[in-house]
């Protein structure tokens, strides 16, 4: 069993790294995959770089050319539900492109023939990560995360995706990692903990807490490995 673990940016998986017990970085297509060793399982760590066409890339390689089994992605987000705080996890229930509009054809937003407008996560690995979140204590929150090549500052634009796509929080990567796991048909699993609230202020808040929560993410997905190789080892 070989899982795959991606983030975006160096931030979001410089956590994951630090607890490997051991790995070696391969270069492939000018990104590097970072393939080692976490207890008794095999995993491929890699940040893809921003948005859905390097993510799309890191995606694909990490199941075609390392064959991973099982994708787990961790980072931040921008919230959409006001429920949502900094620091807040949120588990992907489905994925959406809010960027991807054929509507005047008649379809609606996110769809384009032969694809859906959402894409569905893995309930098993989503079902673990409620055992998780109860064992640590922690609050985890289920939603629909919208995804488009978009850095989100304003409240209209959030207002959109909220309205049009049901979302609760929005980044530039899940979506397009969600369509190659379908494809490939390879369990998927997305987390994110906000990082800011995608209104004006955004841009300043993400800069400050870009570190600590995707540190928060980074610790969860940690302990999700650990409840995965409980499971497969018993
Ligand atoms: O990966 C991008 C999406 N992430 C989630 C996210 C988000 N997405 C959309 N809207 C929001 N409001 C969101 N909040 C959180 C985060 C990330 C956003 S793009 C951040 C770019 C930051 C940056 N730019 N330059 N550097 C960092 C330094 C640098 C310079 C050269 C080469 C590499 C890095």
């Amino acid at each position: 069993m070989k899982i795959a673990i991606m983030g975006a940016m160096p931030e979001e998986i410089k956590p994951i790294l630090e607890k490997l017990d051991a790995y070696e970085k391969v270069d492939f297509a000018k990104n590097s995959y970072y393939k080692g060793k976490y207890k008794s399982l095999d995993v491929v760590v890699a940040y893809s770089k921003i948005g859905k066409v390097f993510s799309t890339l890191t995606a694909t390689t990490m199941l075609e050319m390392f064959a991973c089994d099982i994708l787990l992605f961790t980072g931040v987000a921008g919230a959409v539900n006001p429920d949502l705080k900094i620091g807040d996890l949120v588990v992907a229930t489905k994925l959406a492109q809010h960027d991807l509009d054929i509507t005047i054809f008649g379809h609606p937003h996110g769809f384009v023939p032969g694809g859906s407008v959402y894409v569905e996560s893995d309930p098993d690995l989503r079902a673990l990560a409620k055992i998780v979140a109860q064992k640590m204590g922690v609050e985890v929150h289920e939603g629909i995360i919208a995804t488009g090549d978009q850095f989100i500052a304003s409240e209209e634009r959030k207002e959109f995706i909220a309205k049009t796509f049901k979302a609760d929080a929005l980044e530039m990567e899940g979506a397009s990692v969600a369509v190659v796991c379908d494809a490939l048909d390879v369990p998927f699993f997305i987390l994110r903990s906000i990082s800011d609230a995608a209104d004006m202020d955004a841009g300043f808040n993400f800069e400050e807490f870009v570190e600590s929560s995707a540190k928060i993410s980074a610790d969860f997905l940690m302990r999700l490995l650990d409840e995965l190789i409980e499971r497969l080892v018993v």
